[in-house]
C-alpha cells in the first residue's frame, strides 16, 4: 500500500467500516497530512481541524449520518467530515468562489444539516431535530451536536442544554471536544471545571515521572495540580445535575476509546454528554506550538515551517489597536471588552497594558454588550471590539439594555461589509441596518486610517448613548485626503470645470460611506466625462444624519450613495429618509450589497457580483443619470423615487 492508499480509497463513511485499528489510525494519519497539504495551500481552520481528526472518523463509524444528523457546532472543524463524506478532491477549491465551502454547507452533501458559522448554536439545532424525530415517529435516528469548550461559553448552548437535559427519553448526544482553547485559552469558571476532568491525563505525567524515578517532579506536579483542582467541582456533577448522562473524560486521539463512548451514548436511550481530550492541532507542531491560537486559521503558509507565506499588510485593526492603547494612557475610564476574540480584533494589544481594563468574556456577544451596559452604568466608558457580523446575536442588548438607558458604550466593528471567503454567514452587511434602527445612536464607517482614529475619538467623546465604528476587514488603505471639511462631512472631490448647463448637465452628489471611495471616484470620473459636474463627500457620521448634508443634497440634481451594507436601511436609505423629511425632492440611488446571503468567494469577486466594481458602477451611474436627463427633457415631474442598484443586470 502506499502512504494515500487508505484516504483514496474512502468516499463515504460506509468505507471506514471495514477498516482495522491500525488502519484507522494510519488513515488518521493520512488525513492529518492531507489537511496539512490542502489548508496551507488556500488558508482555512488548520488547527481546530487537525484536533477532530480520531474524533470524526470515531463518529462516522458509530453514527449512521447522513441519517443520524451530525452537527458541528460553529463548523469551522468539519473539514474532516467533509474528506470523510466524499468531498476530498474538492480540497484545492477550499473557500474559493464556486469551490468548497470553508463550513457545512447543505448544498454540498446531504451529510452537511447546518450553514452558519455562528457559535454555539449546534445543541439548539440537535434538540429541536430530536424533537421532530420523536414526533414523527423516527426513534431509531440519533442526533449528534459536536461542541467545543469555546463554544459552550455562549449562553445559547445552555439555554439548549437546559431543555435537552429534561427530556430524559429523547436522545441527543452531545460531543464536548474539549481542548481548551476558542482561539486564545478558553476563559471563566466552566473552562476551569471543564479542565480538572483532565485528571487522569495530569496523573499520568504524575505516574510517568514518578516511573523515571523523577520523584521530586511528580511531587511537584501532583501539588500543582492538586492546587488548581481544589474547590472544582467535577465536570460530571455539572451536566448530570442538568440530567445529561456524562461519559468520559475520554482522549480525543484514541480511536479506539472514543469508539467504545459514542457507542454506548447512541444506545443509551436519553441525552448523554461526551467529553473528549484533544489538542488542537495536534500532529503539527507549528500549531501545537502556535501560543496566539494554535493556528486556529490560517492564510496560506509554508506547510514545514507553518509561517505565512506573504508578510500581513498592516491592517485597520492594527490601527484601532495602536490608537485604543494611546488612549488607554490618557483615560483611565477606558476599559475594553471582546468576545473570546482578544487577538483578531486587536484588544490584545490593550489588554497586555491593561490588563485590569479587560475582558474577556467568552463567545457572548449578548452578555458582553449587557456587560458593557453594565460597566458604563458604573461610570467607565467601555470598548467592546467584536466581528460585524456577530454583532447580529446581541442586537437586542445594544437596543435595550445599551439605547434606552442612553449609555456611553463604544462598538467596535471589524469585518464589516464583504468579507469573501468566509461566505454568508460572515459578511458584515447587516450592522448599519441594525444599528441604525437605535435612537439616538452614533455611527461612523472610516474612509481610511487617519479618520478611523478621529472617528474612535469623537465616539469616545459620546456621552449620551451608544457610538459604533464599522471597519473593514484586511489592509488599511492610503489616507484619503479631503479637499475641504464642513462639520458634517468632508468633500473629496469637486468638478472645477463649470460646464454648460442646461437639462441635460446634472449636478451629481456622491455620498461615499467608508472605505469604498474608490468606487465613489470611479462614478465621479464617469460623470464628469460625460460632462455632469460632481460633487464627492464623505459624511462625519452615517448617522445622525448632518443638516448640512442634507443642505447640500437640496442643492443637487441626482444623489448616488455608496456604501458596503445591505440595502435594505443602509446609510444610502437612512440619508434619504433624512432628506425626505426635509421635503427635498431630490432623487437618491443607491449603490451598497443587494439583500441576500452571498456565497464564498474573494471579496473583490463578490463584490463584483453584487455589482460594487468599479466597471458595474460606471455602467450603473451612467444609466441612472441619462434617465434622470430623459426625465427631466421629457418635462417628467414630481420627485423620482429612490432606487437601488439592479443587480439582475
Ligand atoms: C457568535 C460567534 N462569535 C464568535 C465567533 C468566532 N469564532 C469562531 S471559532 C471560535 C472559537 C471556537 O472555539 P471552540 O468552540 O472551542 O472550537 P475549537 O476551534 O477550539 O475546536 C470563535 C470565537 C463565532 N464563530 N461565532
Amino acid at each position: 500500500m502506499t502512504s494515500t492508499s487508505l484516504l483514496e480509497g474512502i468516499s463515504s463513511p460506509d468505507d471506514l467500516r471495514s477498516l482495522t485499528a491500525t488502519q484507522l489510525e494510519n488513515l488518521a494519519g493520512e488525513i492529518r497530512e492531507f489537511l496539512i497539504e490542502k489548508v496551507s495551500a488556500t488558508g482555512g481552520h488548520l488547527g481546530s481541524n487537525l484536533g477532530v481528526v480520531e474524533l470524526t472518523i470515531a463518529l462516522h463509524r458509530v453514527f449512521d449520518s447522513p441519517s443520524d444528523p451530525i452537527i458541528f457546532d460553529t463548523g469551522h472543524q468539519s473539514y474532516v467530515h467533509k474528506i470523510l463524506t466524499g468531498r476530498r478532491d474538492l480540497f484545492g477549491t477550499l473557500r474559493q468562489r464556486d469551490g468548497l465551502s470553508g463550513y457545512p454547507d447543505r448544498a454540498e452533501s446531504p451529510h452537511d444539516w447546518t450553514e452558519s458559522s455562528h457559535a454555539s448554536a449546534a445543541l439548539s439545532y440537535a434538540d429541536g431535530l430530536a424533537k421532530a424525530f420523536e414526533l414523527t415517529g423516527q426513534a431509531n435516528r440519533r442526533v449528534v451536536a459536536v461542541v467545543g469548550d469555546g463554544a459552550l461559553t455562549g449562553g445559547m448552548a445552555w439555554e439548549a442544554l437546559n431543555n435537552i437535559g429534561d427530556a430524559k427519553d429523547r436522545p441527543v448526544t452531545v460531543v464536548v471536544n474539549d481542548n481548551g482553547r476558542s482561539y486564545s485559552p478558553t476563559v471563566g469558571r466552566l473552562a476551569q471545571r471543564l479542565a480538572s476532568a483532565r485528571l487522569q491525563p495530569a496523573d499520568n505525567k504524575i505516574v510517568r515521572a514518578g516511573r523515571t524515578g523523577k520523584f521530586h517532579q511528580a511531587v511537584t506536579l501532583l501539588r500543582s495540580f492538586r492546587e488548581r483542582v481544589k474547590n472544582i467541582l467535577m465536570p460530571q456533577e455539572l451536566f448530570t445535575a442538568l440530567g445529561l448522562k456524562y461519559i468520559g473524560p475520554v482522549d480525543g486521539h484514541d480511536i479506539a476509546a472514543l469508539q467504545d463512548a459514542l457507542s454506548y451514548a447512541r444506545s443509551y436511550p436519553g441525552p448523554v454528554i461526551v467529553h473528549t481530550l484533544t489538542t488542537k492541532g495536534n500532529g503539527y507542531p507549528p500549531a501545537e506550538n502556535d501560543e496566539a491560537d494554535q493556528m486556529h486559521s490560517t492564510g496560506v503558509i509554508n506547510p514545514s515551517t507553518g509561517r505565512a507565506v506573504q508578510a500581513r499588510p498592516r491592517s485597520w485593526t492594527d490601527v484601532f489597536a495602536e490608537e485604543l492603547v494611546r488612549i488607554g494612557h490618557r483615560r483611565d475610564d477606558v476599559v475594553a471588552i471582546t468576545a473570546a476574540m482578544a487577538g483578531p480584533t486587536g484588544l490584545a494589544r490593550f489588554a497586555e497594558q491593561f490588563p485590569d481594563r479587560s475582558f474577556d468574556v467568552g463567545i457572548a456577544e449578548q452578555h458582553a454588550l449587557t456587560s458593557a451596559a453594565g460597566l458604563a452604568l458604573g461610570g467607565l466608558h467601555p470598548v467592546v471590539a467584536v466581528y460585524s457580523t456577530f454583532l447580529n446575536r446581541a442586537f437586542d442588548q445594544l437596543l435595550m439594555d445599551i439605547g434606552l438607558l442612553h449609555l456611553p458604550v463604544t462598538l467596535v466593528l471589524d469585518r464589516s461589509g464583504v468579507t469573501g471567503p468566509d461566505g454568508a454567514s460572515h459578511n458584515g452587511m447587516w450592522d448599519l441596518t441594525l444599528t441604525g434602527a437605535v435612537p439616538g445612536i452614533h455611527v461612523a464607517a472610516p474612509r481610511d486610517g487617519r479618520r478611523l482614529t478621529e472617528a474612535l475619538h469623537r465616539c469616545l467623546s459620546v456621552t449620551d448613548g451608544p457610538s459604533v465604528i464599522r471597519f473593514a476587514k484586511g489592509a488599511v488603505p492610503q489616507d484619503v485626503p479631503a479637499v475641504r471639511s464642513t462639520d458634517g462631512y468632508d468633500v473629496l472631490h469637486e468638478s472645477t470645470a463649470a460646464g454648460l448647463d442646461g437639462l441635460d448637465v446634472l449636478d451629481v452628489l456622491v455620498v461615499s460611506y467608508g472605505r469604498l471611495t474608490d468606487l465613489a471616484s470611479a462614478a465621479a470620473d464617469e460623470l464628469e466625462t460625460a460632462g455632469h459636474r460632481v460633487r464627492v463627500v464623505d459624511p462625519l457620521w452615517v448617522t445622525p444624519v448632518s443638516h448640512t448634508l442634507v443642505e447640500l443634497v437640496g442643492q443637487a440634481d441626482l444623489v448616488v450613495t455608496v456604501e458596503d451594507n445591505g440595502v435594505h436601511g443602509g446609510a444610502g436609505q437612512m440619508l434619504h429618509r433624512a432628506v425626505t423629511e426635509a421635503d427635498i425632492s431630490t432623487p437618491v440611488r443607491y449603490l451598497g450589497i443587494d439583500q441576500r446571503f452571498l456565497d464564498h468567494g474573494s471579496r473583490g469577486e463578490v463584490l463584483a457580483e453584487v455589482g460594487l466594481d468599479e466597471e458595474s458602477v460606471r455602467h450603473q451611474v451612467t444609466e441612472w443619470v441619462g434617465s434622470e436627463v430623459a426625465r427631466r427633457l421629457t418635462g417628467g415631474d414630481g420627485p423620482a423615487s429612490a432606487q437601488q442598484v439592479n443587480h439582475d443586470r
